[in-house]
């Protein structure tokens, strides 16, 4: 059996799991109030800076007294009621206010003050949203295929069971305590089609659409995760589940297991795949079944993950005859209140009023019909949210960096998208290049499943410190999965673009353009 530490000897050696024991991060849920009233300067340290991370409220020490809120949005999901109330609620703050998709499928809203909270706490209730639980040693979003429901092919609609998950975990949005004191922060992605949408092995559960004797359900892979120290893909749990609510009960039975045995001293040896490193694979299982209650059917021969991974930007016929989903590129997810109106309206106006968000921060608006595709194409919003970028601009993924993340090691977004563009400018490509930037080896930009993965570090440079990264290469989603590595050691940022053009030219085809 694990030699973990109890929750109480972990306390004794790591802040966080100190400042745990001595208080839940849940229960700041009951003191918005009072720190709307007191203000964020009057504030304990700890309830600010840590535990109203517990209601996905982030202190951001890059802008202070400007919270940013992350929200859950399960399987990427909300409707344009709800995209409304996010709009309006970021639109208060002016230009500080704005809302960036994530790389899992979901909102995070800037320029929050404090005084707000509880009203928006209220708001996002009133519409069915929650951010509980968003954030540190807690599930963060749960991910789907992001056409779940709306594609021809898939294998199995994961919505319900995404929410299911959700519901379970957070007590439907109100918060649970059974799982608000984890070892560690703990992903979970449910995939349905055929191409995993979701990057599904980078998740410490994932669930993968699988055959046993016939019928369809999931086969289940753990451990996946990145961190500063370690990145690993998941690995099999030898266990197959049918779709239904035992999924629910399995992440269920992974996650008591996780918060009972996982390693707590050392955060940097916290997450899943470190305990099942200490006490095997099989012992996991076994750990796992007898907390699942009944055995475990073992895993299906093989997945069903057979096709290259698709991006959805464009125009697509859905299973449902006559109607179409139509993807939106959205540069580096960055969504100002204008425009989280103008998509809530062209969603109602022109579609069923859902949206679909995806983890390359991507827009989808589904359930559109034949006759009203020319006048959606003809919205305005489409000049600004194409559906066909350039094929550098089309396929960026960035994380936050350093305009509001303080962990970051340099600016990405705008950074990202100058270089994207600059190289569609002077590059014919034929197929869109996978681009993830990162802005420290957090790894939240993913740069691992990217076909180049550009993770920021610091780099000396005629004698100065200047902004660079380095540079990753060989990641490889849907079919045959794997993990990109890092192939070239801190490159100045201002280098880069004459490195990337021949990375281009020599591995992807690229031809540079008669000017
Ligand atoms: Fe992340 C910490 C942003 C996806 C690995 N991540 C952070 C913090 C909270 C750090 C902080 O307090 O400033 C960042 C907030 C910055 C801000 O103001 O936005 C942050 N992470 C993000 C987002 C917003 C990046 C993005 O631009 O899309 C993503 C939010 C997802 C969501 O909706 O919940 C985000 N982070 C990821 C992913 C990708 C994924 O889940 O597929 C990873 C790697 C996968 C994984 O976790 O296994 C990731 N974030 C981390 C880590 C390293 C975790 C570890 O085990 O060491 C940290 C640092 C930590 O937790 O100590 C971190
Ligand atoms: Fe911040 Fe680093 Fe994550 Fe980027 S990768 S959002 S810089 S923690």
């Amino acid at each position: 059996m694990v030699q973990a530490p109890r929750r109480d000897e972990a306390a004794t050696q790591n802040k966080f799991e100190k400042f745990k024991a001595e208080k839940d991060g849940l229960a700041i849920k009951d003191e918005l109030e009072h720190f709307a009233q007191i203000g964020w300067e009057a504030m304990d340290k700890t309830d600010l800076e840590h535990r109203l991370k517990w209601m996905g409220i982030f202190y951001r020490p890059v802008t202070p007294g400007k919270f940013m809120m992350r929200m859950r949005t399960p399987n990427g999901i909300l409707t344009s009621q709800q995209m409304r109330v996010l709009a309006e609620i970021v639109q208060r703050y002016g230009d500080d206010g704005n809302a960036d998709i994530t790389t899992r499928q979901n909102f995070q809203l800037r320029g929050i003050r404090i005084e707000d909270v509880p009203d928006i706490v209220r708001r996002l209730k009133a519409v069915g949203m929650t951010s509980v639980q968003s954030g540190m040693d807690n599930v963060r979003n749960i991910t789907g295929s992001p056409v779940a429901g709306l594609d021809a092919d898939e294998l199995i609609d994961t919505r319900e069971l995404v929410q299911k998950v959700q519901d379970a975990i957070t007590n439907s949005g109100e918060g649970n305590y059974e799982f608000t004191n984890l070892p560690r922060k703990f992903n979970i992605a449910i995939e349905g089609g055929r191409d995993n949408s979701v990057h599904a092995e980078i998740n410490d559960i994932a669930f993968v659409p699988a055959y046993k004797d016939g019928q369809l359900g999931f086969n289940v892979l753990v451990g996946g995760f990145f961190s500063a120290k370690r990145c690993e893909a998941a690995i099999p749990l030898n266990a197959w589940v049918p779709p239904n609510d035992d999924v629910v009960d399995l992440c269920r039975a992974i996650l008591i297991v996780f918060r009972d045995h996982g390693l707590r001293a050392n955060r940097q040896k916290a997450r899943l795949m470190w305990l099942i490193d200490e006490v095997g694979i099989e012992t996991f299982r076994s750990m796992v079944e007898k907390q699942f209650g009944r055995p475990l059917a073992t895993e299906a021969q093989k997945d069903e993950i057979d096709w290259e991974k698709r991006d959805f930007i464009g125009i697509f016929p859905q299973k449902q005859p006559g109607l179409n989903f139509v993807g939106l590129h959205v540069p580096v997810g960055r969504l100002y209140a204008r425009d989280m109106l103008d998509l809530a309206r062209m969603a109602e106006v022109y579609g069923s009023g859902e949206i679909r968000l995806t983890v390359e921060q991507n827009v989808i608006i589904p359930n559109i019909p034949n006759e009203n595709l020319d006048a959606f194409l003809a919205e305005p919003l489409l000049q600004k949210f194409t559906i066909s970028p350039k094929p550098l601009e089309r396929a960026l993924v960035s994380c936050t960096g350093a305009q509001f993340c303080n962990f970051a090691l340099v600016e990405t977004k705008n950074r990202a998208l100058a270089l994207a563009k600059a190289l569609d400018e002077e590059l014919e490509l034929s197929r869109s290049v996978r681009i993830h930037w990162t802005g420290c080896p957090n790894s939240c930009g993913q740069p691992q499943v990217a076909d180049i993965g550009l993770m920021g570090t610091k780099v000396r440079k005629d004698g100065k410190t200047v902004e660079g990264v380095d540079l990753y290469m060989g990641g490889k989603v849907g079919k045959d999965a794997r993990l990109g590595t890092c192939v070239q050691k801190g490159i100045a940022c201002e280098d880069l673009l004459p490195v990337l053009k021949n990375i281009l030219i020599e591995n992807f085809g690229a031809k540079p353009k008669q000017k």
